[in-house]
């Protein structure tokens, strides 16, 4: 009952529903999401207006002039007064609606003067981000736990619109945006922006933003793309430009780190317990999606990886499908994806895990040695 009424005052007063009633579209936090939403109400209005004297009308005729009361029909067929009128007040009306719509959609698309690009680029199933001139780029990657997911947990607020690593992008700056994808047709959506983007492959799409406020905002892949379609959320956290700065300073200095780290790694041995514990955490973010969590995949789609004959063949041909991936399939290849700690603790927890049991260990050192 209450649903109809919030629909019912949702169509009929149009401002009503800007301020109170959660079922109209949101105004974002953008000049062009504002705009969006301006157009948004000003068609509705025109479309309630329109309904409005057309059912009055309806309503009003049927009523008074019904056949009960003695009602004879005027006779106007084929009037060329009233065909002309009938034509041209729609004409005018959409003339109406086109113009403002289009200076939007014109303001959408122009991207120039941007202060920062970001490349965003989509694949089966993750975004990654790229931001020109910083040498800072990341994929970014859902990161509700398994057991959410599998209905084992209960599901927190974010559920399935929370990632590892949010795009972070500073307020008041023009943003362009660069969109392609990896494989598939995906969409980069974010609604408080206003900014919805089909990611294809082969091409550059463009599109921009200007954040007028801080804060985390959230957006989904918008075109359908596969098993885990919903499973590719988008989370921006827009922020100052100083603390913006700083984040971008605070990844540098990380790069650096784990670039270090790469380096030291290649001169450790772990053990297989480490090796296998870093790898099931990797294998589960990272493959289990395909793969399948015990590794049973999905028979014609995904192979399993059970006694798999590259899993019980030499770790060369193992590494070799991971670290460059198949061409013309879904199995990408993982060099800059993981680092090369993380190939070789992945490769070496399929060659031991679910029963495969080849006792293989492989360190980073031999995949780096592989790489070359
Ligand atoms: C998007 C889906 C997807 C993801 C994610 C994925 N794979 Fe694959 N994988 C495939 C497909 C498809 C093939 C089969 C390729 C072919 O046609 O030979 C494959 C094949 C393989 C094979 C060879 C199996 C065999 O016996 O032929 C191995 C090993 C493998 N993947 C390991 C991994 C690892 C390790 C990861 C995670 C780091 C991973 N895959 C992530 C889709 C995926
Ligand atoms: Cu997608």
């Amino acid at each position: 009952m209450k649903h109809w009424l919030y629909l019912l005052v949702g169509i009929f007063s149009p401002t009503l529903a800007a301020s109170e009633l959660p079922l109209n579209m949101t105004q974002g936090v953008t000049e062009i999401s504002n705009q969006v939403y301006d157009l948004h109400m000003t068609i509705l209005l025109i479309c309630c207006v329109i309904g409005l004297i057309v059912f009055g009308l309806m309503f009003y005729s049927m009523l008074n002039h019904r056949k009960s009361k003695g009602a004879v029909p005027a006779q106007f067929h084929e009037s060329t007064k009233v065909e002309i009128i009938w034509t041209l007040i729609p004409f005018l009306i959409l003339v109406g609606m086109a113009v403002p719509a289009t200076s939007t959609l014109i303001a959408m698309e122009d991207t120039s003067d941007a202060d920062i690009t970001v490349m965003v680029t989509g694949s089966q199933w993750k975004w990654h981000y790229k931001y020109f001139n910083e040498e800072i780029e990341f994929f970014s990657i859902l990161s509700t736990p398994r057991d959410q997911i599998d209905n084992k947990a209960p599901k927190d607020a974010n559920y399935l619109l929370e990632v590892d690593k949010p795009l972070v992008l500073p307020i008041n700056k023009k943003v362009r945006f660069l969109v392609t994808s990896e494989d598939v047709i995906h969409s980069w959506w974010v609604p408080a922006f206003a900014v919805k983007k089909d990611a294809n492959p082969g091409f550059i799409n463009e599109a921009w933003t200007k954040i007028d406020k801080p804060g985390t905002y959230r957006g989904q892949c918008a075109e359908l793309c596969g098993k885990d379609h919903g499973f590719m959320p988008i989370v921006v956290e827009a922020m100052p430009e100083a603390e913006f700065d700083a984040w971008i300073a605070g990844q540098k200095q990380a790069a650096t780190e784990a670039a270090a780290q790469a380096e030291a790694s290649l001169s450790q041995t772990l053990t297989m317990d480490e090796l296998m514990a870093q790898g099931e955490q990797v294998y589960m973010a990272r493959c289990a999606a395909c793969h399948q969590p015990n590794g049973a995949g999905l028979p014609g789609v995904f192979p399993g990886l059970l006694k798999s004959p590259i899993i019980q063949g030499p770790v060369g041909d193992h590494l070799d499908i991971v670290i460059n991936g198949k061409p013309g399939t879904a199995m990408q290849a993982f060099a800059k994806q993981l680092t090369a700690q993380e190939i070789a603790a992945v490769v070496t927890y399929e060659r031991n895990a679910w029963g495969n049991d080849t006792g293989d260990v492989v360190q980073a050192a031999d995949v780096s040695n592989f790489e070359k």
